[in-house]
């Protein structure tokens, strides 16, 4: 079998020279005149058999390079490819975001062109009402101009109502003119209208915003009330019972206190004598009637006043020559005690009271053993001891 190229001439070497024809044998190229690349013939016997193993060193080692620059020349595609597909998904995000902004100018657009087109239709009919009318002045001049040979009566006739109809359409255009203006203000309103609409819609969100806030406030502080209510409630309670209390407790201390200056009344000072119902001092010095009365005054007390015939029996068992409260001072021989009240039972010594030597004022004498018998008058200057009463009640 071969395997590699020949250029070959079939052996024939009357065929035409320039009809060379290739055969491949065994990897090895020949041509009918002689091989393309020299080669090293094995035998005699074997013609076709050639070594040409030279080259196939230098094919392996061409394919080994040619195969590490296609994987070098893959390795770059991929990497451009990697690179071109990053820088391609910056500019999508990127073109995404000027997609949605444009989208939303459209939409913005859109809304303006639709005001727009408002204003543009409502231009096109007024427009077109001027037009019409415009045509119909046209009309009317052009039949003026047609009938402008009739009698000249008549052209007049149509030339000032011409006029007039030329004076109408002046006064619409005037009107027309107007109405623009007055069109143009109305944007202008309108526009302000729309800052003054949405500085309210500011202020109605701050607000409601406010308002929110004090029903916030004004829910704390009835929450607040109502709790300073129910406490105000118990303190007010608790107020009443401290009252009552309060009541309670000074009726307790009026009738201690009542009580207690019973107590005091009936108590006697210390170095008194207590008997039934009075408390009496006896002095220890001697004085004149009217400075001993004054000393039991000093003591709360009065010169003593003997109403029975016991408390007289006591004074005279004291034994004391003592002055008591008996005087005729204002009146001789009218006998008063120091309370004012009349002498009606009394216990003179006999002989007794005799004024001698100017006697206005009486004393128990101490020297006489009858106890009911015992009274003496006696000057009021001289000095004498005396008995003081304090009644208790
Ligand atoms: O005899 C009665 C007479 O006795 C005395 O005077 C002398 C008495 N005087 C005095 O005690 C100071 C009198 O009063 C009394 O009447
Ligand atoms: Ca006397």
């Amino acid at each position: 079998m071969y395997k590699g190229i020949y250029e070959y001439t079939n052996g024939f070497e009357d065929e035409e020279p320039n009809e060379i024809k290739t055969m491949d044998v065994d990897d090895h190229i020949y041509n009918n005149k002689r091989p393309i690349m020299p080669c090293k013939k094995n035998g005699a016997g074997d013609q076709h058999s050639v070594s040409c193993q030279w080259w196939k060193r230098y094919s392996g080692a061409a394919a080994g390079c040619l195969g590490l620059l296609c994987v070098l020349l893959l390795a770059g595609i991929i990497g451009l490819f990697l690179y071109q597909r990053d820088q391609l998904q910056t500019s999508y995000n990127t073109l995404t975001k000027e997609r949605d902004q444009l989208q939303t100018s459209y939409n913005t657009l859109t809304k303006e062109r639709d005001q727009l087109q408002t204003s543009y239709n409502t231009l096109t009919k007024e427009r077109d009402q001027l037009q019409t009318s415009n045509n119909t002045l046209i009309k009317e001049r052009d039949q003026l101009q047609t009938s402008n040979k009739t009698p000249t009566k008549e052209r007049d006739q149509l030339q000032t109502s011409y006029n007039t109809l030329i004076k109408e359409r002046d006064q619409l255009q005037t009107s027309y003119n107007t109405l623009t203006k007055e069109r143009d203000q109305l944007q202008t309103s309108y526009n302000t209208l729309i800052k003054e609409r949405d500085q309210l819609q500011t202020s109605n969100n701050n607000l409601t915003a406010e308002r929110d806030h004090l029903h916030t406030s004004s829910n704390n502080l009835t929450d607040e009330r109502d709790q300073l209510q129910t406490t105000n409630n118990t303190l007010i309670k608790e107020r009443d019972q401290l009252q009552t209390s309060y009541n309670t407790l000074t009726k307790e201390r009026d009738q201690l206190k009542t009580s207690y200056n019973t107590l005091i009344k009936e108590r006697c000072p210390q170095d008194w004598i207590r008997s039934c119902c009075s408390c009496y001092y006896i002095s220890t010095n001697e004085k004149t009637w009217d400075l001993s009365r004054k000393d039991c005054q000093a003591r709360g007390a009065n010169l003593v006043i003997i109403n029975s015939r016991e408390e007289q029996a006591l004074i005279k068992a004291f034994n004391k020559r003592a002055w008591f409260g008996l005087t005729d001072k204002e009146v001789e021989g009218t006998w008063r005690w120091v309370d004012g009240t009349p002498l009606t039972t009394s216990y003179w010594n006999k002989g007794e009271p005799n004024d001698f030597e100017g006697e206005d004022c009486a004393l128990v004498d101490n020297t006489l053993k009858d106890p009911v018998v015992a009274w003496n008058d006696v000057p009021c200057n001289h000095k004498n001891g005396w008995i003081c009463e304090r009644q208790l009640c």
